[in-house]
């Protein structure tokens, strides 16, 4: 192991993150904004695909298959997980400027519907990152915890699923403030205590999710959804593999896209109160 991934790789079994990461050039992070951008303005009439085009870029994106490819990402993603790595997630988190939206205290994998816990993020901020843009606040530590209660609020301008939010205490004084530049990312563990606060900037502040997991995790219950192998092998086959998207946009992809979206909320709101659609 070089020093990069020894450092790396110590620090995040202790604090369950690490950033920042260079991963992108602000340049590069640009071409991949705006990709997402002119496809967001070619939908803004048909407000189902376009919520599809943010939840699901590396599907639908050239340009994002691309990122969730990109040697530094597989990098990093192999230096928590080992050689074999899928990827189950590659959905924005959007806060158009000057707007409450907001991200409540949670754990990510509480309602992923997966077996284990060898899951990673790597969040790569598309657009300034900061205090007054709402940048991800994380716990250091608390990836040690198992998943812990949440209750389910659902209030509007929470942008988790079920605005699910942690329902023990947070001790916020610990909070880190995960100010990241466009191109950079944050890695962070799929129990780590976190949540981020609203855009009070003028510009709308944009992260792309993408989450790497392990093949051997397994779905708990419900339907087989897919994924793209981006390292290694699939020894396992308890997902779907699929390949990339050979041209942008296309309607072949929307569609198949469209049907794993059933599919994957029937796994997220699995015994839930309400079942909200995707965000706009
Ligand atoms: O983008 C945010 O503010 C929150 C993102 C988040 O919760 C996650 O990537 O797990």
């Amino acid at each position: 192991m070089n020093d990069l991934a020894s450092t790396f790789s110590l620090d995040y079994s202790r604090d369950g993150f690490v950033y920042p990461v260079d991963i992108l050039t602000p340049a590069e992070a640009k071409v991949l904004r705006d990709d997402l951008e002119a496809g967001e303005a070619a939908l803004a009439d048909d407000p189902a695909k376009r919520a599809l085009l943010r939840g699901y870029p590396a599907r639908l994106l050239p340009s994002y298959y691309d990122l969730v490819n990109h040697p530094k990402m597989i990098a990093a993603a192999k230096a928590v997980l080992g050689p074999d790595v899928m990827v189950w997630g590659s959905g924005h988190f959007i806060k158009e400027a000057n707007t409450t939206s907001y991200v409540s205290w949670h754990q990510d994998l509480t309602y992923w519907g997966l077996d284990k816990a060898e899951e990673v993020t790597l969040w790569v901020a598309l657009s300034p990152a900061t205090v007054a843009s709402g940048c991800m606040r994380f716990i250091p530590g608390t990836h040690r915890e198992q998943i812990v209660p949440h209750t389910d609020k659902f209030a509007d301008d929470n942008l988790l699923t079920r605005g699910q939010e942690l329902a023990v205490e947070v001790n916020e004084a610990d909070a880190v403030d995960v100010v990241l530049q466009p191109g950079q990312a944050s890695v962070h563990h799929g129990h780590l205590f976190h949540a981020s606060g609203p855009n009070t900037t003028n510009d709308r502040r944009i992260g792309a999710a993408i989450r790497y997991i392990v093949p051997s995790m397994k779905a708990r219950s419900g339907p087989e959804t897919e994924m793209f192998l981006v390292a290694g092998e699939d020894r396992y086959g308890h997902f779907t593999l699929v390949d990339g998207p050979k041209e942008r946009m296309a309607e072949a992809d929307f569609a198949r896209v469209a049907a794993d979206n059933e599919r994957r909320s029937a796994i997220l709101f699995d015994g839930a109160e309400q079942v909200r659609a995707p965000r706009q």
